[in-house]
């Protein structure tokens, strides 16, 4: 036996809804780069390889992470964790920095590989100090001199810094002075491109398959290149060249070596969402990103935007945006531009200050539940699958309220509604998927499409939901027997609208099952193809939670004509509606809503809101026939699945027998058939 209910969970509830909607196709993504594709990327910054290979096999790989970045792993200036910047500061290439030693870290690749996550290492290579003289691994060294790695004549000089102005009009400058004091290699050394490289290579045979190259604008394109071309096998690049107006130095300059960090992406999602993501429809490379889709690493914020004052025109959300960070996020997942890399570090008040840490700046393993780390990639567990499993599909069947609620389906495969509001919104939306009920992967509770695509949710204030293909609560689909056996039900039922839910041979229909047409006052009916098959079970719905499953134990039902009546069942009955009267009303309605909905009452008994969707008849008419039973009149309403009503003004329509028009306000009764014909 198997029994469905409505499902209603948390603050979310989903009902089928009856309706069609026209899918309305905004953008084509553009074809991903599989042969290196990181997939979701996490940067887990300042983890230690510790905490990193833990996340790996507990969350990252069930999870579905395509990679994680970690921080930079050689040795470097120590400031004894008062702050986090001391990383940016290369002592040497050796794998014992603050977050543990090479041991640690190999352990962590390989865990990390075993969960089926890539590793990805920020790589420190434009410059090595600007002040200090140990190291985390006990190395000494200074400005100019690393013993036994670089001397003062591997470095640019005569030296000279890098001015602000210079950002502007001097790439030369930019890339040949010092940034922010630090000294600043000769990448154009064949010896140092040697150093770099071999460091690089290191990683690649400790099994690291991709690299963030830090500070990558200040290595000019040719410099790059060329170390680029001395890197064992086909690691993924994605490069830091900050976007800047006007700049000399700009990111296209870079997309021949590898991928761009996007910065612009997330300043843009910063306006958005503390505006009107409404405007979301046309994001994309038109909204001014500096590098197309193809060659972007985009990103909400990462650990130097989230560190910008709130009013930066260059910073970005954070962590301590709650839910707004959040559905920036959601969006970044779901929306088809560049690969995303989710951003979970510590929590911090001072920006300088370093992470969670003892013995003198060793970070101590993270711990997601005492508020000092943000453990942002678990929150986002959901959406990666989501992102996974609509890869290779387009954006169609956009919608927003003119405000802060937007939504959108990717393909066939998945749907997602955000809503940026203050107040929850109910609404019905076309969502392209295969009728069926979804767990919310963005959050909790379900949602329940029916055989149209369409479900009606209520999306909560400030928070989103995202359902998608291949989750767990997917019931299968309906199969259609073969065979020629028929069973034909009528249930006995005060329901305006009675759904079927039925199984045959233990495959059911999705919940809420088949909607069941008026028999005659009283009675619902249904007829049902059995293929081979001789009985079924089945149970009834209302369409909005009130089920009849014959208390737990289903119905069981054979072929022929069969009623269901307070509980019993008869078999080879008699059609219950024969000999009384069978009025029918067809109503044309005049509207330009796409879809519209007809929600009805007979005899006091109304239609589930928002009742059933109109058929097209032609421009500007939709058509729906009812049937009445013994009643000569009934009222009726109509809706566009979205809120907007027409109900007379408060009176509802009286409508009688026959083709009747709707239009305007105006009811004719025994119309001519507006369409013609
Ligand atoms: C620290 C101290 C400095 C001191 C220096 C040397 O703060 O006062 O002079 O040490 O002793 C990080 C920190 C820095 C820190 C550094 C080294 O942010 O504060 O300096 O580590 O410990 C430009 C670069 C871009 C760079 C940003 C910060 O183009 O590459 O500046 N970002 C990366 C990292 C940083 C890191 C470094 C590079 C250095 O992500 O975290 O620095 O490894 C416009 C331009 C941008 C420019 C930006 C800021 O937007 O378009 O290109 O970014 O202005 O100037």
């Amino acid at each position: 036996m198997r029994l469905y209910k409505a499902i209603v969970a948390g603050a979310l509830t989903a009902t089928a809804a009856a309706g069609t909607a026209v899918a309305l196709p905004v953008l084509t993504e553009t074809a991903a780069n599989a042969a290196s594709a990181p997939g979701v990327t996490v940067n887990l910054w300042n983890w230690n390889w510790k905490s990193v290979a833990r996340e790996c096999t507990d969350v990252l790989g069930p999870a579905g992470y395509g990679s994680v970045q970690v921080s930079p792993p050689n040795d470097s200036m120590s400031k004894g964790g008062s702050v986090w910047w001391d990383i940016y500061q290369p002592a040497r290439y050796t794998l014992t920095s603050k977050f543990g030693d090479e041991a640690a870290f190999k352990n962590m690749v390989d865990a990390c590989h075993a969960a089926g996550v890539k590793v990805q290492v920020d790589t420190v290579i434009n410059h090595m100090t600007g002040q200090g003289a140990t190291s985390y691994g006990g190395y000494g060294f200074s400005k100019y001199n690393y013993p036994g790695l670089y001397s003062s004549w591997d470095f640019h000089s005569p030296t000279c810094g890098i001015d602000n102005a210079d950002y502007g009009n001097n790439a030369w400058r930019v890339q040949n002075c010092e940034l922010v004091s630090l000294s600043d290699l000769n990448t154009g050394s064949d010896y140092v491109r040697g150093q770099i490289a071999a460091y690089m290579n290191k990683l690649t045979d400790l099994g690291v398959d991709g690299f963030r190259i830090d500070a990558a604008k200040h290595i000019s394109p040719d410099d790059l290149g060329a170390i680029k071309s001395r890197l064992k096998g086909s690691p993924y690049i994605h490069q830091e060249v900050i976007y800047g107006q006007g700049e000399a130095v700009q990111p296209s300059q870079y997309t021949g070596i590898g991928d761009v960090d996007e910065f612009v992406y997330g300043r843009k999602l910063k306006e958005q969402f503390t505006g009107q993501i409404k405007y979301l429809q046309s994001f994309g490379q038109s909204w001014g990103l500096s590098v197309g889709s193809d060659k972007a690493m985009v990103f909400v914020d990462n650990h130097d935007t989230e560190r910008k004052d709130a009013s930066a025109g260059d910073g970005t959300l954070n962590y301590k945006y709650g839910a707004t960070y959040k559905l920036a996020n959601v969006f970044m997942l779901a929306w088809p531009y560049g690969k995303p890399n989710v951003y979970s570090s510590f929590t911090w008040s001072n920006k300088d200050g370093g992470p969670p840490s003892a013995n003198g700046g060793f970070v101590t393993d993270t711990n997601c539940s005492n508020g000092q780390w943000t453990c942002f990639d678990r929150e986002m567990t959901g959406m990666v699958g989501f992102y996974n499993a609509v890869q290779g599909t387009s954006v169609g069947n956009w919608t927003d309220n003119g405000g802060n609620l937007i939504a959108f389906s990717r393909g066939d495969k998945g749907w997602v509604a955000i809503n940026n509001e203050n107040g929850s919104v109910t609404r019905t939306f076309t969502t392209g998927l295969p009728a069926g009920t979804y767990p919310n992967v963005a959050g909790g509770g379900s949602v329940t499409v029916n055989s149209g695509g369409t479900a009606s949710v209520t999306v909560p204030a400030k928070s989103a939901v995202a359902i998608r293909v291949g989750t767990s609560a997917t019931p299968s689909p309906t199969v259609t027997p073969t065979g020629d056996k028929t069973a034909t039900v009528y249930y006995k039922t005060s329901w305006g609208t009675a759904n079927i839910h039925y199984g045959i041979n233990g495959t059911w229909t999705t919940v809420p099952g088949v909607a069941m047409d008026t028999a005659c006052t009283g009675w619902k009916k249904k007829t049902i193809q059995l293929g081979a098959a001789t009985t079924f079970q089945a149970v009834f719905n209302n369409g909005s939670g009130t089920w009849d499953n014959n208390g737990e134990k289903n119905y069981t039902i054979g072929t022929g004509t069969t009623t269901v009546k307070d509980g019993v069942v008869t078999g080879n009955a008699a059609n219950p509606c024969e000999g009384t009267t069978q009025n029918s009303a067809t109503v044309y309605y005049f509207t330009g809503w796409n879809p519209a909905n007809i929600h009805y009452g007979i005899n006091g008994t109304w239609t589930t809101v928002p009742g059933v969707a109109m058929d097209t008849a032609c421009t500007g008419w939709k058509k729906k026939t009812v049937d009445l039973g013994t009643a000569a009149t009934f009222q009726v309403t109509f809706n566009n699945g979205s809120g907007t009503w027409d109900n007379n003004g408060g009176n509802n329509y009286t409508i009688g027998t026959g083709a009747t028009t709707v239009k305007d306000g105006v009811v004719t009764g025994n119309a001519a058939n507006p369409c013609g014909g």
